[in-house]
């Protein structure tokens, strides 16, 4: 029945492990062709594959894992998705329901342990209820703000008989998401956007959720609004339009967090200020009215005081608002932006004899003509291939954004290759992060799925020791990291790659990464204590960013980035 019902929810994959709680379901799975199973070697990779291949295709990514070790072992991916509004369904199992409280093998109480980090959970207590639950699951998942939802199946329930029925309808009188926007507070807002001076839209991940890509590029355009995204709204918005400038935050642009620092108006649209995002509340954007489109009432003045909340879903409220907004120009606020980013070229490199990692973002970037889908760790590499590849093409970066899970990098780059197997996907990962979810290359391997990995490789839990470096003395307390060689690490697992040590061997190897049918890894060798800038250091403001205390003549400068749209 648990097959059953999700074959008819139109799942195509799902990555799990399997252990004596799930064996009955397994055992179905083969009556099951079109439920494409994928197996991981570790829990966390599966709860992560399934929410790269949710941010990849704005489906539902499901996995499976056993009781007790293969339950818990979910967690750390489940609370992942659930920051980050990835609609995930997760199936457990669960020991026999006379066992359950009795401290039994392979028992935990699942349900408990994921309350506060599942949009809702179920144990399941008799196999009549399957087909609902199921369905409610998948509904609560992706619908509204998406999040992760988990089904506890107790391994008797599994071989209880029932008769199947599918519901038709939902029946869930409690949730109803509010989808469209107030009326009046949409035309507030036009008014507000008519007598701005120096407006500001910050666009989340909340554009890429509803597909509002369109409305958000016509209100930019109609009323000449700069465009700024959070590290999640990247690829809401191309990067090379002329009303982009960059990501916002600790690691944003300059040029993006003095804007926001001077605007009269910030229009927040699918985003949730998270504070890598506003740095120092108490001074983020002091001068600006605060417009805040979100779907989630919960999320209105949460952190951030604002003016004029509009619950529901962007792209329905964004179309709703293009219908008021009269053509405006702002050229003096344009200029001024312009100015800035001139003035505080954020994404300039240095001059350098060794290999910098932002060459290397730029490489891909060139290579793959800005089109791939871009997966990656988190540290210093997530923050440039965040800065240092133009995102275009709509829904083409995937990162951890609010919970920063190492290891997220390759399993979620699974996830997103097996959902868009004709995209090219690059892992951009660290080589700490890489080897939290390593064993995942093996999963690479079985299951034939060709992800390109890039390991951007300091021999350092470079972020952490950049902090190290610049609030803690420079010393460097368990951040040096030695690491296997990641290209026998790749020939063992029975792929190819390459190491590269100098700046001439980057190109060469990414052509033949590509050229590559299946996966390739590349282990980039970079100066180890290369620093992220900008940088808005912990408590600071945004207008108090930090820039590279640049050595030498400038490189590569923002102007070589080649356009790749030619909008
Ligand atoms: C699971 C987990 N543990 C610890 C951290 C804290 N942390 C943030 S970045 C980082 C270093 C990442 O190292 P690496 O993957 O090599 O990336 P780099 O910063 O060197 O590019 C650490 C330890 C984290 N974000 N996630
Ligand atoms: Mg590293």
């Amino acid at each position: 029945m648990t097959c059953e019902s999700l074959a008819k929810e139109g799942v195509e994959v799902i990555f799990g492990i399997l252990g004596g709680a799930l064996l009955p379901l397994y055992d179905t799975l083969p009556q099951y062709p079109q439920l494409r199973h994928i197996l991981v070697r570790h829990e966390q990779g599966a709860a992560h594959a399934a929410d790269g291949y949710a941010r990849a295709t704005g489906k539902v990514g499901v996995c499976m894992a056993t009781s007790g070790p293969g339950a818990t072992n979910l967690v750390t991916g489940i609370a992942n998705a659930h920051l980050d509004s990835v609609p995930i369904v997760a199936i457990t199992g669960q020991v026999a329901r006379p066992f359950i409280g009795k401290d039994a093998f392979q028992e935990t109480d699942i349900t408990g342990i994921t309350l506060p980090i599942t949009k809702h959970n179920y144990l399941v207590m008799d196999a009549a209820s399957v087909p609902e639950i199921v369905k409610e699951a998948f509904y609560l998942a992706r619908t509204g703000r998406p999040g992760p939802v988990l089904i506890d199946l107790p391994r008797d329930v599994q071989i209880e008989q029932a008769e199947f029925h599918y519901p038709t309808k939902i029946n869930l009188p409690g949730y109803k998401p509010t989808l469209q926007g107030h009326p009046a507070q949409i035309r507030k807002a036009a008014k507000l956007i008519s007598e701005a001076k120096a407006p500001v839209i910050i666009a989340g991940r909340g554009v890429i959720i509803s597909g509002g890509y369109d409305e958000l590029k016509e209100l930019a355009e109609t009323a000449q609004i700069p465009v700024i995204t959070t590290l999640l709204g990247i690829s809401c918005f191309p990067e090379s339009h002329a009303l982009s400038y960059g990501m916002l935050g600790m690691h944003g642009m300059a040029y993006a967090n003095l804007a926001i620092d001077a605007a009269d108006l910030i229009i927040a649209i699918g985003m949730r200020f998270d504070d890598r995002a506003t740095a120092k509340v108490s001074a983020f954007a002091p001068h600006a009215h605060i417009i805040h489109i979100d779907i989630d009432p919960a999320e209105i003045g949460k952190n951030v005081r604002v003016d004029l909340p509009i619950v529901g879903d962007v792209k329905a409220v964004l179309g709703e608002l293009n219908k008021l907004v009269t053509p405006v120009q702002h050229i003096d606020w344009i200029k001024k932006l312009d100015d800035w980013r001139k003035e505080h070229p954020s994404l300039d490199i240095r001059d350098s004899k060794g290999l910098l990692p932002q060459y290397v973002v730029q490489q891909i970037y060139k290579a793959t003509n800005g089109e791939a889908i871009i997966v990656t760790g988190v540290g210093q590499h997530q923050m440039w291939a965040a800065q240092h590849y133009w995102y275009d093409k709509p829904n083409t970066f995937i990162s951890s954004g609010g919970l920063g899970t190492m290891g997220f990098g390759l399993p979620a780059a699974i996830g997103a290759k097996v959902g868009c197997p004709d995209e090219t996907v690059w892992c951009i990962d660290g080589d700490g992060s890489l080897q939290m979810t390593i064993q995942e290359l093996a999963t690479i391997v079985q299951d034939k799925v060709a992800v390109k990995i890039a390991v951007i490789h300091n021999k350092y839990l470079g972020m952490v020791r950049q902090w190290q470096e610049m609030f803690y003395g420079k010393r460097y307390v368990a951040t040096p990291l030695t690491g296997p060689d990641f290209v026998k690490i790749a020939e063992a697992y029975g792929f190819p790659g390459l190491r590269v040590e100098r700046r001439e061997e980057v190109i060469p190897a990414i052509k033949k990464a590509m050229e590559e049918p299946g996966p390739f890894l590349i282990d980039f060798m970079i100066e180890p204590e290369e620093n992220v800038y900008p940088m808005v250091p912990p408590g600071a403001a945004l207008a108090e960013v930090l820039e590279e205390p640049r050595k030498g003549a400038k490189a590569v400068k923002d102007s070589d980035k080649l356009p790749v749209s030619n909008i």
